[in-house]
């Protein structure tokens, strides 16, 4: 058994899945019909329980802000979006206003009477209506899909169920996967199933959690186009870590393909988008089997408020229709 097959079988699904799959298969069907293409963003960090009736966890830094952004850019080059995200994280739209700052949207306007009127603050009207409009557009249209995980396991079950039910849309499905997800856990039958006592020092064994990307790109949705992110804090490591993962997931062999490929076209299927923690704000480097390309932010972009998710998204879009349109029958060789 593989090891990932392994940790499904011994790890607790979550009680929706079965509920999010058809929800999914649903959803994607209408969108692929209206000629929407399909991507799927993952988002957020994965919480790692310590214990069975959990009180301690693991966690990492991550509040989603790629994710939540890159959605909207998403949504803005008409995208049907799948939206996995940490519960609690930041989310599309709403993201732009954040909780400590939503007293100052608002204010108490004096009126004759000695009564008070409640309005927008006239300095944030221009942001407020600007995000409102996406907001009600893509109420309206359906679609942002949102679904929520907050333990490592629910989003590995989540996952992997979401990619089942998107591999049939084939080259028109595009996997955005931006969560931080853990590389360590403790395994069901070693997790205690009380609250772990604090009278002695606590010594954790954690074991690896299997690479999920090789089952994801060879079986669970081998057609899609798949854009992963990677991130390390080492400038000196970033480029070969990144380039390892490339060679490593990249990706269908071609042998999965049912049509023959044009020897002439030069296909990717594959993207990883190095950042360093520090600078992934302002810079990521978009590596594929045949290009290593820098997408950065100037000064005078960032203070303009401009967000490097929008080059990345704009990017990908790109090579996302070439991958479509190389993957048509049409453009194989018979
Ligand atoms: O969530 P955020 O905006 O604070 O951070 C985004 C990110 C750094 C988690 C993402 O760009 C990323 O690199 N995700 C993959 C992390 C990894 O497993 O290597």
């Amino acid at each position: 058994m593989a090891n990932w097959d392994e940790f499904f079988a011994k790890e607790q699904a979550p009680a929706n899945l079965k509920e999010v799959k058809s929800t999914i298969n649903a959803f994607a069907a209408s969108h692929r019909s209206a000629g929407r293409d399909i991507v799927f963003v993952t988002s957020g960090g994965t919480r790692v329980p310590l214990e069975e009736n959990a009180v301690r966890f693991i966690d990492n830094f991550s509040i989603g802000t790629r994710g939540a952004s890159s959605v909207e850019y998403f949504l803005e080059q008409g995208y049907a979006v799948i939206f996995l995200h940490r519960q609690g994280s930041l989310q599309p739209f709403s993201r732009n206003f954040p909780s400590h700052d939503i007293l100052d949207l608002l204010q108490l306007k004096d009126l004759p009477d000695g009564s008070n009127q409640l309005e927008v603050n006239p300095c944030k009207v221009a942001k407020l209506s600007k995000v409102l409009k996406m907001y009600r557009q893509v109420r309206v249209s359906g679609t942002l899909l949102m679904i929520e995980f907050n333990s490592l396991f629910e989003y590995l079950f989540l996952l992997r169920g979401v990619a089942e039910s998107l591999a049939c849309h084939g080259p028109n499905v595009m996997l955005y996967l931006a969560a931080a997800v853990s590389d360590f856990y403790i395994p069901s039958q070693s997790r205690p199933q009380h609250k772990i006592s604090s009278e002695v020092p606590l010594q954790l064994n954690l074991v690896q959690v299997p690479k999920m990307m090789t089952p994801l790109v060879k079986e669970w949705i081998p057609r899609a186009f798949t854009v992963s992110f990677k991130l390390e804090t080492d400038v000196n490591i970033i480029s070969k870590k990144a380039r390892q993962s490339l060679a490593k997931y990249s990706h269908q062999n071609f042998a999965n393909i049912e049509f023959k490929l044009n020897a002439n076209i030069n296909l990717v299927v594959k993207v990883v988008v190095s950042n360093i923690l520090q600078t992934r704000k302002k810079t990521v480097v978009m590596i594929t089997p045949t290009q290593e390309r820098a997408i950065w932010m100037s000064d005078s972009e960032l203070e303009a408020g401009q967000e490097i998710e929008e080059k990345i998204v704009a990017d990908l879009k790109e090579m996302h229709q070439q991958f479509i349109a190389s993957s048509s029958p049409r453009a194989s060789n018979t």
